[in-house]
């Protein structure tokens, strides 16, 4: 099971993740993709990625805008699942650009 990370772990990995800054307890970003059907798009990726993860992200979808919110809720904070799901949406996002 994954232990919650402490602040400068979080921190840290943050420095990979642009885009990202943690907010209570969670890993959040906004993207912007240039059409709805790609924020859908976007959306679907991440799905079977967190599935695989068996990890889920909150998603707030708003036409071409998603707000993406990782925290791990039986912990109650960020571990490092939320730190790999945070690097799969930005990989994802680049992939549809
Ligand atoms: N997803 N974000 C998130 N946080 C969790 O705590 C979580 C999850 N997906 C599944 C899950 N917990 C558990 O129900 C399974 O790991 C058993």
């Amino acid at each position: 099971m994954a232990r919650l990370l402490t602040d400068d772990e979080v921190e840290r990995q943050l420095g990979d993740l642009p885009g990202w800054r943690r907010e209570g307890d969670a890993l959040v970003a906004t993207l912007e993709a240039p059409d709805f059907p790609t924020a859908i798009r976007l959306v679907d990726e991440v799905a079977v990625e967190a599935e695989d993860m068996d990890h889920h992200p909150d998603i707030d979808i708003r036409w071409r805008t998603t707000h993406w919110s990782l925290s791990t809720h039986s912990e109650g904070g960020v571990t490092q699942l939320d730190v790999e799901l945070a690097h799969r949406v930005t990989q994802a996002a680049s992939r549809l650009g």
